[in-house]
């Protein structure tokens, strides 16, 4: 089992990243310090992590920085001794990359490389360390009815996300036979769970039925995804990030594979479950709307290599999971409200101190 002192979170503020640190406080017996380096984009919100930053005040820093800004990524290497860096920062949303592509070749990208090329620098030719890097199973492309993408699937990416996605990718896997940078990397199916910015499906569905909004559906509603609970995904990052071999990529998913249409009909139902409010009430919200452009059909992830060679499973249904998620929007209106507003930043400046 390796061991790490000091680990770079990336992107630690945004959905997965805070959910990915909850985890590790919460739920492993890590006693390292955890530097979380995040720019603080409409998708970055510190309030995720406001408790485990009170609770873990001597484990904790929060860096407010942009992974493209080579001198505070150096020095923010040399500073913490940083010895494992788990790579989430990203920009994330599709819909957004088809509208305004350059943030995403910007970040994604070109922050990559940076990322890669400082920790090549400050690491030398160490074998204690490793960098991680998150990606997706976008960049496979898309399926048909059947098939499944497997970790040497050939890369097949159709959007400017998938895409940059994938050219990160690369160059990941460029630093580790160019330089034997120690690297392991992952590829996840759609991730639901708390702390989800509500543009995509599933917290969005769950606000505008709450709201009494209309639901968008893109086209029939008949793409389909394969969904995995938040946590299920954290965990399968600290398996690889402890016990991974080295230079090795892993498929993870939910074997869980949705129509979209079916996911929004699942939720007005469990919607009415809590409110008591008529099912039909919220299904009659459901209004198809155009389809996004070069909208991928299917993703489906086969993912018996994390299974038989790291003993990862999934352990949350997709039923507990999306009950768990409706319950926590319903509860947590103010975090809502701030990511709605924008009105984050005013509680960052209050309570951001760097240690
Ligand atoms: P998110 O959009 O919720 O969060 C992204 C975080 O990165 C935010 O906190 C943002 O402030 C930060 N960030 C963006 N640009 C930055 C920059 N230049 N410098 C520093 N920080 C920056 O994204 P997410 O859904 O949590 O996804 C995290 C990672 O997981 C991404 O790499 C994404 O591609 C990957 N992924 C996501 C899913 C999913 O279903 N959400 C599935 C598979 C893989
Ligand atoms: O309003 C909507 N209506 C709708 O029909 C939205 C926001 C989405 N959709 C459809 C598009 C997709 O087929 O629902 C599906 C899921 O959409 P998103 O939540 O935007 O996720 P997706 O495009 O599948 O990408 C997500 O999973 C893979 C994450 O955003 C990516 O970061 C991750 O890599």
């Amino acid at each position: 089992m390796r061991q790490f002192n000091n680990i770079l979170v990336t992107g630690g503020a945004g959905f997965i990243g805070c959910n990915f640190i909850r985890y590790i406080f919460e739920q492993t017996d890590y006693s390292g310090n955890i530097i979380n380096f995040d720019k603080l984009t409409y998708a970055g919100n510190p309030e995720s992590l406001a408790g485990i930053a009170a609770q873990h005040k001597d484990k904790y820093t929060f860096i407010h920085a942009d992974i493209c800004d080579t001198k505070i990524v150096e020095s923010t290497l040399e500073k913490y001794k940083i010895d494992c860096i788990v790579h989430f920062a990203a920009e994330s949303h599709v819909d957004r990359s088809i509208s305004g592509p350059a943030e995403f070749i910007t970040t994604n990208i070109n922050g990559t490389f940076t990322l890669l090329e400082a920790a090549k620098t400050y690491w030398q030719d160490r074998k204690d360390v490793l960098f991680h890097h998150i990606s997706t199973d976008e960049v496979y492309g898309s399926l048909g009815d059947t098939g499944y993408f497997f970790e040497d699937t050939p890369y097949d990416p159709r959007s400017p996300y998938s895409a940059s996605k994938a050219a990160s990718d690369h160059i990941v896997q460029a630093y580790k036979h160019t330089y034997n940078l120690p690297v392991t990397m992952s590829n996840c199916s759609n991730n639901y769970g708390p702390f989800h910015f509500p543009e995509k499906l599933i917290p969005l569905m769950i606000l505008n039925t709450l709201g009494k909004k209309p639901l968008p559906v893109y086209g029939e509603g008949l793409n389909v995804r394969d969904w995995l609970y938040v946590t299920d995904h954290a965990d399968a990052i600290w398996k690889i990030i402890t016990q991974g071999t080295i230079g090795e990529s892993y498929n993870v998913g939910g074997e869980n594979e949705w129509k979209n249409i079916d996911v929004v009909h699942k939720l007005c139902e469990l919607v009415a479950g809590e409110t008591s409010e008529p099912v039909d009430s919220y299904k009659d919200l459901i209004t198809y709307v155009t389809d996004r452009p070069g909208h991928d059909l299917r993703y489906a992830i086969n993912c018996d290599k994390i299974k038989n060679e790291l003993g990862w499973k999934q352990s949350v249904t997709f039923e507990e999971g999306l009950l768990s998620t409706i319950r926590w929007y319903i509860k947590n209106t103010d975090w809502i409200k701030h990511v709605q507003s924008g009105e984050y930043t005013k509680w960052i400046e209050k309570n951001y101190v760097e240690r």
